[in-house]
């Protein structure tokens, strides 16, 4: 009789091991499971952001044209690379301007700038205060007289 309660016990102990062991399975899978759902929630997610960034991206420059971006060239008194980096410092600092560029041999400044936001008139006074010319706008005198030697023009 002893031996069987004894037996019945560890029967129970079993099974009752057995369903713990199968409960936590359970759990395991189930977990897995949701992960796994995540993962791919937050993959399409990222896959829309990525295109809403491109439409975006596409729109913005439409937009650009839309308002007009323009480029301009102005024949200008630079004389080295410190007065290219100087001007095109300024213009980047201007607002309406998107980018420029200081051609020193050829005495030119190309500029991509957003015509309603700035004028031609703006830029060059942005480059006269600089201390260059911009085709017919002179050099602001002070700003040119305030300028290292080697960047001044000649005679001046
Ligand atoms: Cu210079």
């Amino acid at each position: 009789m002893k031996k069987l309660v004894v037996l019945f016990v560890l029967v129970l102990s079993f099974l009752a091991f057995e369903t713990q062991a199968q409960e936590k399975g359970k759990k395991a899978k189930k977990e897995k499971a949701k992960k796994e759902v995540k993962s791919e929630k937050e993959k399409a997610e990222k896959e829309v952001n990525s295109e809403k960034g491109k439409a975006k991206k596409e729109v913005n420059s439409e937009k650009g044209k839309a308002l007009g971006n323009q480029t301009v060239s102005f024949t200008s008194s630079v004389q080295c690379d410190m007065c290219k980096d100087k001007i095109e410092k300024a213009l980047a600092l201007t607002k309406g301007v998107k980018s420029s560029e200081v051609n020193v041999e050829a005495n030119q400044i190309s500029i991509t700038y957003n015509s309603n936001q700035v004028s031609t008139d703006d830029l060059k006074k942005v480059i006269s205060e600089t201390g260059y010319d911009a085709d017919d706008v002179k050099a602001n005198k002070a700003s040119h007289d305030k300028l290292p030697k080697c960047c001044r023009k000649s005679g001046e």
